[in-house]
């Protein structure tokens, strides 16, 4: 029992006795008021009894005035029990208030208490519990590029407060770090020929190959202004880029559609801007620009084809003859070795554009 509780109750017990007490008091007042009636009656009566014989003695005999005095003492009497009677009337009236004031006084109070009682839990329901483990949330980072800790490359971030948090894989060295990685591929192990639901969600292991994601690529590139950066490497260990420096797309109404892109830098050569402007198919969604051909399907993969493309970076993986492919299905990049050409190892990221909220990065 708390000690308001404790004083509430003393104060309760307190008022119980009062009111015991008040209510003799009621009692002997109630037996006075009831004998000073009786009284009056009987000196009304003795009153009355004198008034016949004050007409008997008047009219008997005017000279009997010695009795004048008794009955006036008589009046005096009633007068006088009239006034107790008034006044103990007021009193009674008097308890009667201090009464309906006392417990006035007592329904307030419980009113108050009751309304504590309230407030005090709804308080403790609403407060975070600062003894579990969890600890009061921190902002989650929004990408890559807020140097936020990651655990081997991987990274939480939630990119407003009322959406998912997601996990993403971070590369941290290249021109600067910060950037988040959308595409990867180096073994073939991993099924790129997919349909739309699979490119619209995303598949594969952020510790192996996998696709972000057409939702969540239009999420993160419509968050804040990024970047695109792509590496590739052939079979004979060679490594080169291609950098764009604005890169978002679409939403499911658009059909992801690449619709920014911005200039290119890079060894790699640019095969990519011919694609910008282009919806993205998969071959069960054919959105491209070739009127009588699918391209997914005749490429072997899933891209943002126009009629068709220069670069196949979902296409086929090839680990043998992938210097001899069937042209256009390979994994393949125009500018760097050629439609026929299938690549060891591709990697696609973005990062926010400096100035966008984000870290400045060479
Ligand atoms: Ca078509």
């Amino acid at each position: 029992m708390s000690q308001f509780e404790a004083n509430n109750l003393g104060r309760l017990d307190s008022l119980a006795l009062q009111q015991t007490d008040f209510l003799k008091r009621l009692d002997t007042l109630d037996y006075m008021e009831r004998q000073t009636k009786r009284n009056i009656d009987e000196l009304k009566g003795d009153l009355n009894d004198e008034r016949k014989k004050e007409e008997i003695v008047l009219r008997s005999a005017r000279q009997t005035n010695d009795r004048l005095p008794q009955m006036i003492t008589n009046e005096e009497r009633i007068e006088s029990l009239g006034t107790l009677l008034l006044s103990t009337r007021s009193a009674v009236n008097e308890l009667n208030n201090h009464l309906e004031s006392n417990i006035s006084r007592l329904s307030n109070m419980v009113a108050r208490s009751l309304k504590n009682i309230r407030r005090n839990s709804v308080q403790q329901q609403q407060q975070p519990n600062y003894y579990s483990n969890q600890h009061p949330a921190q902002p989650l980072p929004t990408s890559c590029s807020q140097d936020a800790p990651t655990v081997n490359g991987i990274l939480s971030i939630q990119l407003t407060p009322e959406s998912e948090p997601f996990y993403v894989r971070c590369e941290e060295e290249l021109f600067g770090g910060g950037w988040t990685i959308i595409q990867n591929r180096f073994n073939g192990k991993l099924n790129f020929f997919r349909g739309w639901a699979d490119y619209q969600t995303g598949f594969g292991n952020l510790g192996g190959e996998y696709f972000i994601g057409l939702e969540k690529l239009h999420a993160l590139t419509s968050s804040a202004v990024h970047e695109l950066l792509i590496t590739m490497q052939d079979f004979e260990g060679n490594s080169r880029y291609a950098r764009y420096n604005l890169f978002g797309i679409g939403g499911e109404k658009e059909d992801y559609a690449l619709n920014l892109l911005g200039d290119h830098e890079g060894d790699a050569g640019d095969s990519f801007t011919y694609h910008a402007g282009s919806k993205f198919s998969t071959y069960d969604n054919d959105n491209d620009g070739c009127v009588d051909c699918n391209c997914a399907q005749s490429r072997h993969g899933a891209w943002w084809y126009n009629w068709c493309d220069m670069s196949n970076l979902n296409g086929k993986y090839f680990e043998d003859n992938y210097n001899m492919t069937p042209l256009y299905e390979g994994m393949y990049w125009q500018d760097f070795r050629g439609p026929t050409y299938s690549l060891r190892a591709v990697r696609m990221m973005i990062r926010p554009v400096a100035g966008d909220g984000d870290l400045e990065r060479k």
